[in-house]
């Protein structure tokens, strides 16, 4: 009896905690409301960070058009050379705030909607996939989407947790075509889809929307130290584009079929095709004479005290610090940490990017944000891209 009695006294405060928590996790729950104009949900399958972060603004600004909720994917970042060799799926919000999107239009991170509404409102047995009718054709039967075909496809949806039950295929080419009429929410509350529905690069007319992307707290205090660590302001912080991949795709310019738009070019040629500055064999690989010309013009206009270097490959710190005989601290970030880099970048007194990359595009948008200056190897003064207005 008298041992019965201490058990259940142990266990109220138990139960009244398991209550509470309960309770607890029941508000949080239901903070995630189903949408009943639906979702859009997409692997950012095509390239690296650079092209999905433009891929993402312009999936924000598609959500957006449809009035869909944004499932918000984890970046995919490609281990081909260090452990554990496989994608790994970084949350969005380790490197941004998902709130700060929420300014713009309604997001959920895809991992939330998975876990939190997905049991209930996208059960197992009915989770569609959408493509176009040319990408269904590549499948077997001809009919399916191609949706966990491959790599980063099928490691992606693995991530998330899904296979797919069924394919919608629809004509067109362009993603005008998913308007509502076409795919009202009450018969089609989730679009999953195999790619962006977007472009590359992002047009002219979503790039503002990079003010909503936020880069979270956590690398805002990581990056702070690190710039407290390796630098003194003010500084320039240049992006070396140079890798063996770059030298391979700077070649297509050399037989003069790609003209002035070229990836990422229209950062700096301008978006009008017809009025497009021409882009230059160093604007797109910048050789060591290019790279000293750049960076002691920029040191000398900021007074700057030190030089950051971002690359793909050789940083040519060596290189860069003769130039200043020891006046000028040169620093690069090790180990490397792309999202650091362009941190990093992004917060410096002078950028000099690489106009033909979507990493050097992020830290321009970024800056461009908050009126920081920027200007890109074989080009000082960026043509000041025409607005629309103006033409
Ligand atoms: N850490 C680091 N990685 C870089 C740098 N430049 C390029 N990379 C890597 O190379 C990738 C280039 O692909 P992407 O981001 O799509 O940009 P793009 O190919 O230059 O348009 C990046 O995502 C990084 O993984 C750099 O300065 N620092
Ligand atoms: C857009 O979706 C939201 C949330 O579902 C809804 O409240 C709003 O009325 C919709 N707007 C339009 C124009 O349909
Ligand atoms: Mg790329």
């Amino acid at each position: 009896m008298e041992v019965q009695q201490q058990a259940s006294d142990r266990l109220r405060p138990k139960c009244f905690l398991f209550l509470l928590l309960l309770h607890v996790c029941r508000v949080f729950a239901e903070e995630l409301q189903w949408d009943e104009n639906g979702y859009v949900l997409y692997c950012p399958c095509m390239g690296r960070f650079g092209n999905q972060a433009d891929h993402f603004l312009g999936s924000l600004a598609f959500a957006k058009m449809l009035n869909r909720t944004l499932a918000v994917p984890p970046w995919i970042v490609y281990r081909h050379h260090t452990p554990p060799y496989t994608n790994v799926h970084v949350p969005y919000s380790e490197f941004f705030q998902l709130e700060a999107l929420s300014a713009f239009h309604r997001v959920v991170s895809l991992e939330d909607f998975m876990q939190k509404l997905a049991p209930r409102y996208w059960p197992l047995g009915q989770r569609r996939a959408y493509c176009f009718e040319a990408a269904a054709q590549r499948s077997e039967d001809k009919k399916s989407c191609p949706m966990k075909d491959g790599n980063p496809f099928g490691p992606f949806w693995e991530y998330v947790g899904v296979d797919f039950d069924e394919s919608v295929l629809f004509g067109g080419i362009s993603f005008g075509a998913y308007h509502q009429p076409q795919f009202p929410p009450t018969e089609h509350p989730v679009l999953a889809l195999p790619g962006a529905p977007a472009q590359f690069p992002v047009i002219e007319e979503h790039v503002w929307l990079q003010r909503f992307v936020v880069w979270s707290d956590k690398m805002v205090a990581l990056g702070e130290e690190h710039m407290a660590r390796l630098l003194t302001r003010p500084y320039v912080g240049i992006h070396l584009r140079i890798g063996v991949d770059w030298q391979n795709a700077c070649r297509l310019l050399e037989s003069g079929d790609a003209g002035p738009h070229f990836m990422a070019s229209p950062q700096c040629v301008g978006y009008s095709r017809q009025a497009a500055l021409p882009l230059t064999a160093t604007m797109c690989l910048p050789d060591l004479t290019e790279i000293r010309r750049a960076v002691k013009l920029w040191v000398k206009k900021t007074s700057a005290r030190s030089v950051f270097i971002a690359t793909d490959s050789d940083s040519h710190r060596s290189e860069i610090e003769k130039l200043f005989k020891g006046k000028v601290k040169v620093a690069t970030l090790r180990p490397e940490s792309a999202q650091m880099d362009l941190y990093i970048l992004s917060r410096a007194d002078h950028f000099v990017g690489n106009c033909v990359s979507s990493f050097s595009a992020f830290v321009k948008r970024d800056r461009d944000v908050r009126g920081l200056p920027s200007s890109f190897f074989g080009m000082d003064k960026p043509g000041r891209v025409p607005r629309r207005e103006e033409l």
